[in-house]
């Protein structure tokens, strides 16, 4: 494995195949950069009195972390001087970002969770940062309208997972790779190229707590794996569910495994519960590019149009082969 910089992998990418603009580039470097700041805001934790309620609620109408809001102001600022941008839009505020007239104005959309899982970052729980690059369509101006776009459209989504290490898993459509912060040297540097999801999987993540409001194609599935050996299956599955939708789906590109946040009567009036633009698109481009799938049940998540930025949407993604049964059993 070639221990090299985020930095010479991208300018790498950009000289031997073209994948990459240098606007693009600066894009990735600035939010790698941005992610190293709130790695290091949230290792602080306590002692920088940055944990517990920021005392507001976000667009969601969920409880903001100080750390949200934290996270939230490190993204925009990182990104907004670069000329990269034409605008950005984040959970964390109801309407898109304009880049400030006294910067220029790229020809990127950066969306972003700026720390999803952040119920558990009171309890020393991994978290983690997602982002999804779009391009601004041609002559457009960069306010909603212009994010409505199918995740087939990303051209770079990206997540960092704040645990016991901080590493930036990232594709540009050429294949997942993953980088490790050296906190020494304080760069991220490449630690594995070409991540593969293995296909067949026996270890399933869903909260189980919501059993009792699941369509029935969905809990046909759990039970069936709930059955084990003696089911339908013919084999023992394993459970986890961190609540960290960044841990959950990190182990999956690391060993595998199917994720599952389906419709339930609970989330049905607002179509589910994660959001389709900055959890689900970067998510399912990320899963896919590594011989994953991702569906809604019903639809690839990246074939969905989207119709408002905040947009939610059920989602179930993994390993290839337990994704497309649980999807099939959605039309059954
Ligand atoms: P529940 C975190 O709040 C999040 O958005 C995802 O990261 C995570 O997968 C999910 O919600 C957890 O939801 O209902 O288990 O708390």
């Amino acid at each position: 494995m070639r221990r090299i910089s985020l930095s010479r992998f991208l300018i790498e990418e950009q000289r031997n195949k073209n994948v990459i603009s240098s606007d693009l580039r600066l894009l990735i470097e600035v939010v790698a950069r941005a992610c190293k700041a709130i790695s290091i805001a949230i290792g602080k934790g306590s002692l920088a009195g940055v944990l517990g309620s920021a005392g507001s609620d976000n667009v969601q109408g969920e409880v903001q972390k100080k750390l949200d809001v934290i996270s939230n102001e490190i993204l925009l600022e990182a990104n907004e001087w670069g000329g990269h941008l034409a605008a950005m839009a984040s959970e964390e505020m109801e309407f898109p970002h304009a880049i400030p007239n006294r910067y220029p104005k790229g020809e990127y959309l950066l969306l972003f969770d700026p720390l999803d899982g952040s119920s558990n970052i009171d309890v020393n729980v991994s978290v983690g940062t997602i982002f999804s690059v779009l391009q601004c369509p041609e002559g457009m101006e960069p306010d909603e309208q212009a994010f409505l776009q199918p995740g087939s459209r990303q051209v770079c989504a990206g997540y960092a997972v704040y645990g016991p290490t901080t590493l930036l898993v990232l594709t540009i459509g050429d294949g997942v790779h993953v980088f490790t912060l050296d906190r020494e040297l304080g760069s991220f540097v490449l630690s594995q190229e070409n991540v593969r999801i293995p296909e067949e999987t026996r270890e399933f993540a869903i909260n189980a707590s919501n059993a009792r409001y699941w369509e029935p194609p969905v809990k046909r599935y759990v039970d069936e794996l709930l059955a084990g050996k003696e089911g339908p299956r013919g084999e023992d599955f394993n459970m986890r569910w961190v609540a960290s939708m960044v841990a959950d789906v990190h182990r999956i590109m690391s060993r595998g495994g199917i994720f599952m946040y389906p419709l339930d009567s609970k989330t049905v009036k607002q179509g589910g519960k994660l959001r389709l633009l900055y959890e689900a698109n970067p998510m399912a481009f990320i899963v896919e590019q590594a011989g994953g799938a991702a569906t809604d049940g019903r639809r690839r998540i990246l074939d969905v149009v989207p119709e408002r930025l905040h947009q939610r949407i059920p989602v179930i993604l993994g390993s290839k082969n337990e994704v497309e049964r649980a999807t099939a059993y959605h039309s059954d």
